[in-house]
């Protein structure tokens, strides 16, 4: 670690995990590292929780989205979470928020910075916790394989301890690119045109007074495995890749598209896979998080330049990184997220967002967020930031969830968190309803009729059809106390059949 800690002078701050774990009280907002489970800090919330174990405790924590297990795991697993803001996606931390220990803020990442900079979280940042792969001379920080919010909560704290990890390639040096906006009325334009284009430094400023404590740290990032793409994820895949296509063919898009952005999980990463077997090529990524399939455009020579905020690869994934980052920081770059995800630069670049749904109803309204419109699944994540600004805006899910028993082509969303003014296409394995230029009622018919799941069409078409004659024809057509009888009815019986 002393190697890494390239600051004479800081060396003498190095702690243990325990004895840096000890600064932190209780309701203190402590803000950290990480975007999905990569790039998080693991020593110190380990050591805090054991604390907590023995003297129980709260404080709030604010990262950059989702964690792995040492940190919201363990956090959530001592009931040590007071609020949580932006995005979770761990199990133990899902249930606190769904059962009330938990005051989670759900919100668009692009803004969950600028959000505690406003001073809009209930005060300051007591302390930033940040994982780090070096120290500077100056003291700056060299971050790893996310960079989240870390920047501006090192900006904002009254301290910061910061987690080197030595288990994190020093070749990550270099891939950062590091810019806070100045707040309103002094912001300026971000001067992006195009994903590669460098506009910050690559380290986080910080002055070495600032640096409280440094933390050794080996543990690897705990990063999430991917399933098998199936036959349903690749149906999707092929329908998106038709109708880009389409658009170069019509000529609303050149001939390498533009910059695309796609969300987490199985389905975002086989629709990124389905590119590697088309034939577009000189492919760019304007996106937050950086997954397996891109590493799969690299290699096959299709990805000219792809900017992110977090890697977030599966266990291979990030072996596989690792072992070629040389060749793979050519075409790769990390931001904060409130540039990865900034609303003017993808309105300005023109991103095909392609994101996934919980569930769509008739109207193209989209729920990505609750489950039978009260339990909380992850949060909204960057999703809302690139659906209103992108150039075309793609949702995509599965037709039917848990084993058929659930149709996602629902009459009316059970929770909203993408209107149908954000939403251009809708993608099934069914098929892909075109929603652009069309009204409410044009767009209902369109999409039963491509992507609801046969054995759920005609449920949807009468209640559409009754809708229409009830209302008399309106805007948009619903029977209100029918509209979430879906989903009662599942609740109730446990089939939407
Ligand atoms: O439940 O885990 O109990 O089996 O939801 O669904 O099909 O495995 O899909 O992993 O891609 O997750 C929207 C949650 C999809 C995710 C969501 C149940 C289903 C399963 C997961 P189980 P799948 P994925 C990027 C940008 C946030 C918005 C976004 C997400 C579980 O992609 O969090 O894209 N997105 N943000 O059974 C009830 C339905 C259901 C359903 C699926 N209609 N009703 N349950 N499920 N459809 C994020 C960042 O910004 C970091």
């Amino acid at each position: 670690i002393r190697d890494r800690v390239r600051n004479k002078e800081l060396q003498s701050k190095i702690v243990s995990a325990e004895e840096a774990a000890a600064y932190i009280k209780p309701n203190m907002n402590v803000a950290t590292s990480g975007f999905t489970p990569s790039g998080y800090v693991k020593a110190v919330p380990t050591a805090l929780a054991k604390r907590m174990e023995k003297e129980p405790f709260k404080i709030n924590l604010w990262t950059g989205a989702s964690t792995g297990i040492e940190e919201d795991g363990a956090l959530a697993k001592v009931n040590g979470i007071n609020v949580r803001m932006p995005y979770q996606t761990n199990k133990e931390l899902r249930n606190r928020v769904n059962s009330g220990d938990v005051e989670y803020i759900d919100m668009h990442l692009s803004e969950s910075a600028q959000f505690a900079r406003y001073g809009y979280m209930g005060g300051g940042i007591d302390v930033a916790i940040v994982e780090a792969c070096a120290i500077t001379e100056e003291g700056n920080i060299i971050p790893t394989t996310s960079l989240g919010n870390s920047a501006s909560y090192v900006q904002q704290a009254d301290v910061v301890i910061v987690e080197v990890n030595t288990t994190q390639p020093l070749e990550l040096e270099g891939m950062h690119d590091i810019y806070v906006p100045l707040d309103p009325p002094h912001r300026l334009p971000i001067p992006i045109v195009k994903p590669n284009d460098r506009i910050g430094t690559p380290y986080i400023p910080c002055s070495p007074d600032k640096i409280k404590f440094i933390v050794p740290c080996d543990i690897k990032d705990h990063t999430r495995p991917l399933g098998e793409i199936d036959d349903c994820a690749k149906a999707m895949s092929s329908h998106i890749i038709e109708l880009l296509n389409n658009e170069i063919k019509e000529g609303r898009m050149p001939a390498n598209l533009l910059p695309l952005q796609s969300g987490v999980g199985n389905v975002a990463n086989a629709v990124i896979h389905g590119f590697v077997e088309s034939d577009l090529k000189d492919l760019s990524v304007y996106t937050e998080v950086i997954q397996d399939g891109m590493f799969d455009l690299i290699d096959a020579g299709k990805l000219s330049f792809a900017s992110g905020t977090a890697f977030s690869p599966s266990p291979e994934g990030l072996d596989r990184f690792y072992k070629n980052i040389k060749e793979y920081r050519k075409h790769l770059m990390l931001r904060p997220e409130e540039i990865s995800n900034s609303p003017e630069v993808a309105r300005r670049i023109g991103v095909i967002a392609m994101n996934t749904a919980i569930e769509c109803d008739i109207y193209g309204n989209v729920n990505s967020t609750h489950i039978m419109g009260t339990k909380m699944m992850n949060g909204i994540g960057g999703s809302g930031d690139f659906a209103r600004n992108a150039y075309l805006t793609i949702f995509c899910t599965g037709s039917t969830a848990k084993g058929g028993a659930i149709s996602s082509i629902v009459p009316f969303c059970s929770h909203i968190d993408h209107t149908e003014h954000d939403v251009d296409i809708i993608v099934t394995e069914q098929g892909l309803a075109d929603l652009r230029g069309l009204s409410p009622r044009q767009r209902a018919k369109v999409i039963i009729e491509k992507c609801a799941h046969p054995d759920y069409k005609p449920m949807l078409l009468d209640y559409y059809e009754r809708a229409v004659t009830a209302t008399k024809n309106a805007q948009t057509p619903h029977i209100i106390s029918e509209a979430l009888s879906w989903h009662e009815k599942f609740v109730e019986t446990g089939s939407m059949k």
